[in-house]
């Protein structure tokens, strides 16, 4: 018999992207948040946004694959992140009724509850923008333990304000990928005068009259003003505009330039998008910020090409917020 150690195989060989099973950045599969500091979740939810393609749902095992190659140490923070914090793959968010938004809606609150309950910071991967609205309704407001009872502070990254308060519904779903911008500050989950929506561009339905506020109360840094005040300067405006308040980070993937995500659901072409080496750097200067989640949604699988640079690019900031986060849980 050879003298072959298994178990010393196996660490050895978890380094192997396409080795073992694929979880998010091959960590440990634990369905109970009590277990992690970090949970790494799946919400594979399409039915919130009818208006293109709806592939969004196939976009957490996408992630789960090709993020197996980068179980990475965080060279800026100087920390690898699987070490510093308890991180695990929950599995996904279960949607029985897949096809009916507004009971996902509910189901998916249900689920993020128990995961605000237990005390874990949620990074999600969508799943259309209709997820973010119940995420921020069971960690944020009075009644979110991980937010301490406070309103949070949004960073909302996005081509599209997604405040559509004046539709009473979107193709039948009354809490769809149009509406939960509005309804998370009407409900006070959201604090908009603490809160920015980032890399706005393309033209409305309608002409807007005030491109820098929305009605609600959100700063709006369109990617027009960002271009033209410069990287340095609109990181500073988004770092005043958040205080002190726990933070929440949602980023939709079509705010970013076509170039650098081609695979999402409402592509706006020819105004330029934000860079994600740029969303990097806004990432890096949050450090030491008390971020109680984030989540990336809108990206479609089906549409991403052929080195599939969407779903790259999805897997890096992920990987970025999953650090920044270990990275305070450390400190
Ligand atoms: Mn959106």
């Amino acid at each position: 018999m050879s003298d072959f150690n298994i178990n010393d195989a196996k660490e050895e060989m978890n380094s192997w992207y396409w080795w073992g099973i694929p979880t998010f950045f091959k960590c440990p599969w634990n369905e109970d948040p009590k277990e992690c500091d970090i949970a790494l979740v799946g919400v594979p939810h399409s039915s919130g946004n009818g208006s293109t393609q709806r592939d969004q749902h196939l976009a957490p095992r996408v992630i789960r694959d090709i993020s197996g190659g980068y179980r990475r140490a965080h060279q800026k923070f100087g920390i690898v992140p699987w070490d510093v914090a308890r991180i695990h793959d929950l599995g996904d968010c279960p949607l029985p009724e897949a096809m009916v938004n507004d009971i996902c809606v509910e189901h998916i609150e249900a689920y993020f509850k128990q995961i605000d309950a237990a005390g874990a910071r949620p990074v999600t991967v969508g799943g259309d923008h209709s997820i973010t609205g119940p995420i921020l309704k069971a960690i944020a407001g009075k009644n979110g333990n991980l937010s301490g009872g406070k309103k949070v502070a949004l960073i909302h990254f996005d081509a599209h304000r997604d405040d559509y308060q004046h539709l009473p519904h979107w193709l039948g779903s009354r809490r769809s990928a149009a509406h939960w911008a509005h309804y998370t500050v009407t409900e006070e989950c959201v604090d908009p005068g603490h809160s920015i929506q980032v890399g706005l561009r393309g033209n409305p339905i309608k002409p807007r009259e005030d491109l820098f506020h929305s009605e609600l109360g959100y700063k709006l840094l369109p990617a027009d003003e960002f271009y033209r005040i410069g990287l340095q300067q609109s990181i500073e405006a988004i770092v005043d505009r958040v205080g002190d308040l726990p933070i929440y980070i949602t980023f939709d993937l079509d705010s970013l330039d076509p170039c650098d995500a081609p695979g999402v659901s409402n592509l706006e072409p020819m105004h330029r998008g934000l860079r994600a080496w740029e969303c990097m750097e806004i990432f890096h200067a949050l450090r030491g910020k008390n971020i109680i989640g984030a989540d990336l949604v809108c990206m479609i699988p089906t549409k991403d090409n052929e080195a599939q640079v969407t779903a790259m690019n999805t897997m890096a900031l992920m990987f970025e917020l999953t650090s920044l986060i270990a990275d305070h849980i450390k400190h």
